[in-house]
């Protein structure tokens, strides 16, 4: 038979039910329990966009079709996915283990977050890799990053271009791109941390292919912590251009994420929305890419490539 193929599919994870959310946010908070305060407000969040995230859903539809696409377009190897979580199980230990179990020898990790940082990227794959040498095996080739990746681009410069075709004329002359991502401590600038780069690297790709050139660079999501974030803050940054420029219609491309979830449905869909209504300008939020086939096929030419090397 063919040789199997570990697919390491890592994400952020969510809480599945309500009851779930404290012992996520303390492992967010590396085990420290948030206070009472901090906790509501993220109950709160999580019932104003229905109770929970669908991201645990949508999450594991990803890895399931991505396996499916990598089986369907090469015979070398039988892919099968493992599904390991930063914040709640499966961990990304637990899914190195149950390859080990399983008689894995090789896998590919991708992590479902196109741009590296220490803070993201390099953690989860730094827990895979520490968990297979500890038990002796799989061999992990593990994917940095996939922020250029032409497929993934042309998914956000095709939804884009249906959000700017929807407009009217006059609305499309006076809209602005916002191209985002998850804030970080602006601590990581001190240690080269290529991720703001590679966000614009992104933009400048994604607005190339659109054919516009207005377009701006924020960042969401911001941790609630007394030290420094990267900003400008997509909500702040919504009104300096306003004031600046008077736009009258603004699109964000939360091109950090890949799914529908708490960042996009609340950060976005709700916040920002509030300051495009108090100014009085169209909100546009192209849908994120989930299971779209387009998207999953920019994955697996990434996770090829990589198996491939
Ligand atoms: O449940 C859902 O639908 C949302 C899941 C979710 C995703 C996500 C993505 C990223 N985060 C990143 C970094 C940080 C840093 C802190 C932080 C805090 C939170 C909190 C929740 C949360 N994150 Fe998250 N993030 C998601 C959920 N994140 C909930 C805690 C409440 C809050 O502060 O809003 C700050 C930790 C601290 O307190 O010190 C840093 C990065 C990403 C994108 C890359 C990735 O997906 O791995 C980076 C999805």
């Amino acid at each position: 038979g063919k040789k199997k193929v570990g697919l390491l599919v890592m994400a952020y994870g969510t809480p599945y039910k309500e009851s779930d959310i404290e012992r996520y946010y303390t492992h967010i908070r590396h085990g420290r329990r948030p206070d009472d305060e901090a906790l509501e407000d993220l109950r709160l969040r999580y019932e104003a966009i229905g109770g929970i995230s669908p991201l645990a859903k949508i999450t594991e539809e990803q890895a399931q079709a991505l396996e499916q696409r990598l089986n369907a377009v090469q015979d070398e190897g039988e892919f099968k996915y493992y599904l390991g979580l930063k914040h709640i199980e499966p961990f990304v230990e637990d899914a190195v283990q149950q390859m080990n179990q399983d008689g894995i020898q090789e896998a590919v990790s991708i992590v479902l977050a196109p741009h590296f940082s220490t803070f993201s990227v390099k953690s989860y794959n730094g827990r895979a890799q520490e968990t297979a040498e500890k038990l002796g095996g799989p061999v992990i080739k593990s994917v940095e990053s996939w922020y250029d990746e032409p497929k993934f681009i042309g998914y956000w410069v095709d939804r884009i271009k249906e959000t700017y075709q929807s407009m009217s004329q006059e609305e499309r002359d006076s809209a602005v791109l916002v191209v985002s991502a998850h804030s970080l401590p602006e601590k990581i600038l001190k240690a080269g941390d290529p991720y703001p780069d590679q966000l614009q690297q992104t933009a400048d790709l994604i607005a190339k292919g659109v054919g516009i050139d207005k377009y701006e660079l924020g960042w969401q999501s911001a941790g609630n912590t007394p030290e420094p974030w990267l900003g400008p803050d997509v909500q702040d940054l919504t009104r300096d251009l306003y004031e600046k420029n008077g736009y009258q219609a603004f699109v964000y491309a939360p091109v950090g994420f890949v799914s529908d979830h708490l960042e996009v449905l609340f950060d976005n869909d709700v916040e920002c929305k509030i300051v495009t209504d108090e100014i009085g300008a169209s909100y546009y939020r192209p849908e994120m890419p989930n299971t779209r086939e387009q998207f999953i096929d920019a994955l697996a030419t990434v996770v090829l490539r990589k198996y491939e090397e």
